[in-house]
């Protein structure tokens, strides 16, 4: 991970951290401290294990939390009869320290399970993900023991609920929340006779990660990850629902006041035409970041609309800021500058900065500060918009086309 990406790694406590930097040795300190943080993140990874039995669902969670639909280059090939006894990574479509690895199922007669227990080096990985289709077997147990005894979390997930609610709302007197209550609680149950001291068991459908326990799920695993991998984990979800947006929003404004302080810095550079300075190139590649991560981009909305059997115009109907479509270049910037006033912009950043107090006397001493901080979040606001319009296509989309467009 390089450039303008690592700023995604900066959590609260290094933007404190931050400020104070700046309090006792000013732009120096704040220098040295960006720095040394840029060789720190430069190096961050995120490395979530999946597994499983063979069949249990592993390969399309894999899909579904990269966003990557099965037809796709690069997905996990799912249907298929696992004849590999290797740990296959898979790699997020845009994040490259994000990566999911594919474990082997261990039901496969003959296979080297003690070999391959011994020789897995399971601290590597930042969790796990044990994966069944119906109840959790020994070898799952003996997983989850390794990551246990690594001390990694180990999150156990039912999947293919989506089957199991067609199957039994067919019976008298059916109760949705009562039957998955049960279903959890057999999965508990038999867990914890495995000597698996507090499982924790979460119901979800690949073709549907917005149902079921999967909000859960993702609040969970977000609340056990380091500081550093929070906002990583967050942005590398895939907008299937305005939730998800919104949480990404909130991870890319701790970027933002990140690439802002970058950007006072670095110093500013007069704005011909305009009574300001800043450093275009710098918020250019903010924006491409934030585009990207929103899903905007030109390669994600082709997928998205091939995915919902549509066209990329049709995911575009009623939105209202093209020029997030468009080229993203140091003249766009200018534009949109010349579009917001200077008046304007300054409440904003006041409001932005009301947390954070100690970097409002930062904002005070460099202009640059405020003007990347106003502008990246004006087209934050402006490309969050935007991604919701287009959900809504793409769920319209899909439902018109049945079969397509699983997980919207
Ligand atoms: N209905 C439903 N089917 C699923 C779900 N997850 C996986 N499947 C299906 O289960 C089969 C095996 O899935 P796959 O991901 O290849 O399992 P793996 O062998 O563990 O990698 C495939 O036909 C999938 O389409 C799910 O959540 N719901
Ligand atoms: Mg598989």
């Amino acid at each position: 991970m390089s450039g303008v990406l690592s700023n995604l790694c900066y959590s609260d406590k290094d933007v404190k951290d931050l400020a104070a930097a700046y309090l006792r040795d000013g732009v120096k300190g704040l220098q040295s401290f960006i720095e040394s943080k840029f060789k720190q993140f430069a190096n961050v990874q995120l490395r979530i294990a999946v597994m499983g039995e063979s069949g249990s669902g592993k390969s399309s969670l894999i899909n579904a939390l990269r966003g990557v639909d099965r037809d796709e280059e690069g997905a996990a090939p799912t249907d298929c009869t696992e004849t590999t006894t290797e740990i296959t990574p898979y790699p997020h479509p845009t994040l490259p320290n994000v990566h999911y690895y594919d474990f082997p199922g261990l039901n496969t007669p003959k296979f080297p399970v003690k070999k391959f227990m011994k020789e897995t080096n399971f601290s590597q990985y930042d969790f796990g993900i044990i994966v069944t289709g119906c109840r959790f077997t020994e070898n799952d147990q003996l997983l989850a023991k390794a990551l246990e005894k690594a001390g990694k979390p180990i999150y156990l997930v039912r999947s293919k609920i989506d089957d199991t609610v067609r199957a039994e709302s067919h019976r008298k007197g059916y109760n949705q929340e009562e039957m998955l209550q049960r279903v959890r609680e057999q999965c508990i149950s038999s867990l914890k006779a495995a000597a698996i001291k507090e499982p924790r068991v979460f119901l979800y459908s690949a073709f549907d990660l917005d149902q079921y326990d999967f909000p859960k799920l993702k609040e969970t695993v977000v609340s056990n990850l380091s500081e550093t991998q929070k906002n990583l984990f967050l942005v590398s979800l895939p907008n299937t629902s305005e939730a998800a947006i919104d949480s990404k929003r909130d991870a890319l404004r701790r970027f933002i006041q990140i690439v802002a302080v970058v950007s006072g810095v670095i110093g500013a550079i007069p704005v011909p035409g305009l009574s300001l300075a800043c450093d275009l190139a710098l918020i250019a590649s903010g924006i491409l970041i934030i585009r990207q991560t929103l899903g905007l981009d030109d390669r994600s909305l082709g997928k998205l609309a091939q995915r919902v059997g549509t066209s990329v115009a049709e995911l575009r109907r009623g939105t209202e800021h093209d020029w997030v479509f468009g080229e993203i270049t140091r003249k766009l910037v200018i534009l949109l500058l010349q579009r917001s006033t200077v008046a304007a912009a300054l409440t904003v950043a006041e409001r932005v900065l009301n947390f954070v107090p100690i970097l409002r006397s930062l904002f005070r001493a460099t202009t640059s500060f405020g003007v990347t901080l106003v502008m990246l979040n004006n087209s934050l606001d402006e490309m969050v918009e935007t991604a919701k319009v287009v959900l809504r296509n793409a769920k319209a989309a899909a439902s018109a086309a049945p079969g397509k467009g699983a997980g919207y």
